[in-house]
């Protein structure tokens, strides 16, 4: 039999969560039954792929409806346990917010828009210091980490699923000025699903240890939502975000302002300039509340942008992803299409839509 059931979490990453599961013969599964339909589970299931690199990986069960717990709670890249559950609940817990966050925000059923199912494989390979989505199984996979720790934070969820919901839409290219936008839509949205699911500020979760950096003030506890990419990633080898949307070149990569050879950096640098962008339009360029920094420097004499919010500003970018974006959108394109879909909700004389317009400046695309 099968009977939708709300079981616990001991997250690695977002402390304790309440998980949508199935209530089966012998036990419960990491099935939600409340989201999602078809695919290739018939629902959102996480699997254990046990370190292999290929095949849909088992289905997670639990006797008690408690995961995480006791013996099923490993984290890290020394998982030697049988099943690393706590992975599992992370993995979870970001397809659900994610799912949550496109359906209440943007009344977008699941990363199709027609709320097909998918799922999220864990334990990929031995120390893998990466997570992925494959259209191909229309899911998402998860390494153990080595440099990093398990890649299973809210943001990185929220980012992988995004790439999802992109290839249904825009279909952005992943290369050149098309592919930034591509990462830089990941990471926004990741971002968003982190605002929303860690947006309570801090709370105190048993069982993360933060190592090094400017996070590791925060050990003992979630820190509280922020413009960083992968920040709980961190390890005393890797003491630092993936990512910095308030100033991209923090890596040492990404510029903060368009130039011409921007299409020719790694997706993952020529993202910033979109990040950074939508930072400006989301938060405005004042004292970033979570680092204390200033961001960079903006271009064309832009002195200040005011923000005007996480909620306009992505309702803006989702409805350029989605109306106006195609497959070969470069920067001058996403900033017409950013202020097309700002005319549309707000109006072509809304201070929404100048700030879309003098935060595009601020990055340096006209
Ligand atoms: N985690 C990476 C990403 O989603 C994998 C990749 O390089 N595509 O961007
Ligand atoms: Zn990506």
């Amino acid at each position: 039999h099968t009977a939708g059931a709300t079981g616990t979490g001991n997250s690695q990453y977002s402390g304790t969560v309440a998980l949508a599961t199935n209530s089966a013969t012998g036990g419960y599964e990491l099935r939600d039954m409340t989201r999602g339909t078809g695919g290739t589970f018939g629902a959102n299931v996480v699997t254990n792929l046990n370190h292999a690199t290929s095949g849909n990986g088992t289905l997670y069960t639990d006797a008690d409806n408690t995961w995480g717990d006791g013996a099923n709670y490993v984290e890290g890249s020394s998982t030697t346990a049988a099943n690393g559950e706590t992975a599992a609940v992370d993995a979870a817990y970001g397809v659900q917010q994610t799912w949550d966050y496109y359906k209440n925000v943007f009344a977008r059923n699941g990363i199709d828009g027609a709320g097909t199912a998918t799922y999220s494989r864990v334990h990929y390979s031995n120390s893998y210091d990466n997570a992925f989505w494959s259209d191909s199984c229309f899911c998402m996979t998860y390494g153990d980490g080595s440099s990093f720790q398990t890649l299973t934070s809210i943001d990185v969820a929220g980012h992988e699923m995004s790439h999802g919901v992109c290839a249904r839409t825009a279909n952005l290219t992943y290369r050149g000025e098309s592919g930034g936008l591509n990462e830089a839509n990941s990471d926004i949205m990741g971002t968003m699903v982190e605002f929303m699911g860690h947006g309570g500020g801090t709370t105190t979760i048993p069982n993360y240890t933060a190592i090094g950096g400017t996070i590791s003030t925060v050990g003992g506890v979630v820190p509280a939502a922020n413009y960083l990419i992968g920040e709980q990633l961190e390890t005393s080898a890797f003491a630092h975000p993936l990512r910095w949307m308030y100033k991209p070149s923090l890596d040492g990569k990404s510029p903060d302002a368009w130039s011409t050879s921007l299409k020719r950096l790694d997706v993952h640098y020529s993202s910033g300039v979109a990040n950074h962008f939508f930072f400006l339009l989301a938060h405005g360029s004042q004292i970033d509340a979570f680092s204390g920094n200033i961001q960079s420097p903006m271009a064309n004499g832009v002195t200040s942008v005011a923000g005007i919010g996480n909620d306009k500003a992505a309702r803006i970018w989702y409805r350029a992803l989605t109306v106006y974006m195609t497959s070969s959108t470069t920067y001058a394109g996403a900033r017409t299409a950013t202020l097309s879909a700002a005319k549309d909700l707000y109006g072509a004389t809304s201070a929404e839509y100048n700030a879309v317009n003098t935060a595009w400046l601020a990055v340096n695309v006209k």
